[in-house]
């Protein structure tokens, strides 16, 4: 290869990383299109080598971002920011199969969409554990996700009373609760239909904690408490100095309706709750809550020391505990500052009584007693994620950018400008009580033009920045469906995930092994057919029923080889199964259309993947 092909070629691999722009200058979203000033090419060299995973080598970190509204969750590599997978949660997803078999259908039981803001890793003394991972649904729902296989194993709800569950999945440090909230606040319960002009005194918040089994991570709802009509938006959980301690910011503290941009401004400031969740586990085992609709609901008047609320800027979005948990980092989002409230302040606030008012019986902590800064990050801050330093990061929405800052000394050091309007930030483990540093993401809010058109359903950009050194670097832009809110970034190391499911685990009751133990069997009008999936046949290769059967498909894979997925499509019936190596998955269905309908093997397997396919003849009724 001659030299100037070789750098033409380099300068190619390079390309991609010029349009991630270590420029990056401040260009508002409708600014002139493909004009940016030229960065500096040892810049470009040096993004491009901490970006770069050559052929067959692996990235340090997995980067699971929430789908938003698409209800999934997707997972990249990081530096790469690749896209490796994507995990179907609240949302039927073809490629998998999942929502087509019994369990997974059960299991979304009729929803078909989900809107997934807030993906929280299971933790084993505030430190990501590799176990699980939970993400919130508004639709009041939680699911589990099993960093063993990276299957979606459990939803949990729609949970009674919670409306709008947006201030989810947060997990306490050693994973006793996750939590909930509504944000959208409602009579209590919601069939109650009261009408909107008596929001103020017939509406209710909802704060709840949900309940994970330490050991198989099994989700039953915990307790919630009743609340005024607040908007709640997000929470998160005390950790060492704070730990036993639940946060939640919301907005909307003036119980307007209505014109909400308006009238939920009006007020200087909002709140953000702080709940003795320790004294909430205590006050339901003591009797205190009143079941409602299946879950017992706290009135705070009755439980003192149960919740206090900590005057905030006005309509606060992420409240965020610091990994030695002294400090919580609240900000009003149209405001130039964040403030870091001090955990000891607001206890002795507490035992002081130093208080400014109260809500509905609920203690207002005296704002001046219980916050140590008022920290001038710059416009429209919204979330935070800290370093292993004492450095903090908050994206600044309005600014676009993200601004550095130490802890303690309150100092803006550096800020770096985001393309375009950051909302969330994931900095690696960066929201644990030992977070790495190295690598943050900016979760963008828009894409605007930098990439190649796809037409106006744009898609959302996700920029990598090198926080390893004091000045924070533009490293990449990646480019990612809608809609990655929240983000985590666990490092690689800590997952250790299987490929096939090992045979001897396979304790499903309709599991074969032999294809001469596959057949059909008929009880009534029930037909089982138990079916082996393997290179390169379907057996049995033709199941013949009769029209209005109920026939239950039980396939296994009986590969223990990785990557040997099988498909099974139906055609015609709507039905589309993919079963894992070692897996047995069951459909089963109303044969009520006669004729004749092949099946075959949907995932590309092997020289003879498309012999794989039979046919299922319904013969029609007398
Ligand atoms: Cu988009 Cu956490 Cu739902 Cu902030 S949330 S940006
Ligand atoms: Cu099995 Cu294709």
């Amino acid at each position: 290869m001659t030299e100037k092909k070789k750098s033409v070629l380099t300068w190619g691999v390079l390309g991609a990383i010029v349009v991630a722009g270590v420029l990056a200058g401040r260009c508002a979203p409708s600014g002139p299109k493909g004009k940016k000033a030229p960065a500096a090419s040892s810049d470009i060299a040096v993004a491009a080598q901490k970006t770069y995973v050559a052929p067959g080598d692996l990235d340090e970190y997995y980067f699971f971002a929430s789908g938003g509204h698409s209800g999934q969750m997707y997972v990249y590599g990081v530096p790469s920011m690749r896209h490796l997978s994507t995990i179907p949660v609240f949302t039927p997803y073809p490629a998998t199969g999942y929502g087509f078999d019994d369990e997974s259908k059960a299991m979304l039981n009729g929803l078909t969409w989900g809107d997934a803001h807030h993906p929280a890793p299971s933790e084993t003394a505030g430190d990501y554990d590799g176990r699980w991972l939970f993400i919130n649904d508004m639709n009041g729902r939680i699911a589990r996700i099993d960093l063993r296989d990276f299957k979606t194993k459990q939803i949990l709800g729609p949970v009674a009373n919670v409306s709008g569950n947006h201030s989810g999945a947060y997990v306490t440090p050693n994973t006793e609760y996750a939590m909930m909230g509504s944000r959208f606040s409602a009579p209590v319960p919601k069939t109650n239909a009261v009408g909107i002009d008596k929001y103020a005194s017939e509406y209710k918040g909802i704060l709840a904690a949900i309940r994970i089994d330490p050991k198989s991570g099994e989700m039953s709802l915990g307790w919630e408490i009743v609340t005024p009509p607040f908007n709640w938006d997000l929470g998160d959980a005390g950790k060492k100095v704070s730990e036993g301690w639940m946060f939640w910011t919301c907005y909307n503290s003036e119980r307007a309706t209505g014109k909400l941009e308006v009238t939920a401004s009006q007020a200087d400031r909002d709140y953000i709750a702080a709940v003795d969740w320790k004294a909430a586990e205590k006050a339901v085992a003591e009797g205190k809550g009143e079941m409602m609709g299946g879950v017992k609901v706290l009135d705070p008047r009755k439980v003192p020391g149960l919740m206090y609320l900590m005057p905030c800027g006005k309509s606060p979005h992420g409240v965020d505990v610091s990994p030695d948990g002294k400090y919580i980092i609240g900000s009003g989002k149209l405001q130039g500052v964040t403030t870091a409230f001090n955990f000891e302040k607001v206890q002795t606030a507490i035992r002081n009584k130093d208080f400014s008012g109260e809500e509905d019986g609920i203690p207002v902590l005296k704002y001046e007693s219980i916050k140590d800064a008022e920290v001038e990050v710059g416009l429209g801050p919204l979330h935070t994620q800290f370093d292993g330093d004492g450095y903090a990061y908050t994206s600044l929405f309005v600014d676009s950018a993200i601004a550095k800052w130490k802890l303690g000394t309150w100092e803006v050091v550096d800020k770096i400008p985001m393309s375009y309007s950051i909302g969330h930030l994931c900095a690696a483990e960066g929201d644990t009580v030992s977070p790495d540093g190295k690598y943050l993401v900016g979760l963008n809010k828009l894409s605007h033009g930098r990439h190649l058109s796809v037409g106006p359903s744009q898609p959302e950009s996700s920029q990598l920045v090198d926080i390893s050194e004091e000045k924070m670097k533009l490293l990449y832009d990646a480019f990612t469906e809608p809609e990655p809110h929240y983000a985590v970034m666990i490092k690689a190391d800590k997952l250790k995930p299987i490929e096939v499911y090992p045979k001897e685990e396979n304790k499903h009751p309709l599991a074969i092994w032999d294809v001469k133990d596959a057949g059909v069997t008929r009880t009534g009008t029930e037909v089982l057919a138990k079916v082996v999936l393997v290179r390169s046949t379907i057996t049995p290769e033709y199941i013949e029923v009769n029209q209005g059967d109920t026939v239950k498909i039980a396939m296994t894979n009986i590969e223990q080889t990785t990557d040997e997925l099988h498909g099974w499509g139906l055609l015609d019936y709507n039905i589309n199964i993919v079963v894992d190596p070692g897996e047995t998955k069951v459909v089963t269905f109303k044969a009520d259309k006669p004729g004749v309908f092949a099946y075959y093997c949907t995932n590309f397997c092997s020289a003879l993947h498309q012999e794989m396919q039979g046919y299922l003849v319904v013969k029609p009724k007398g």
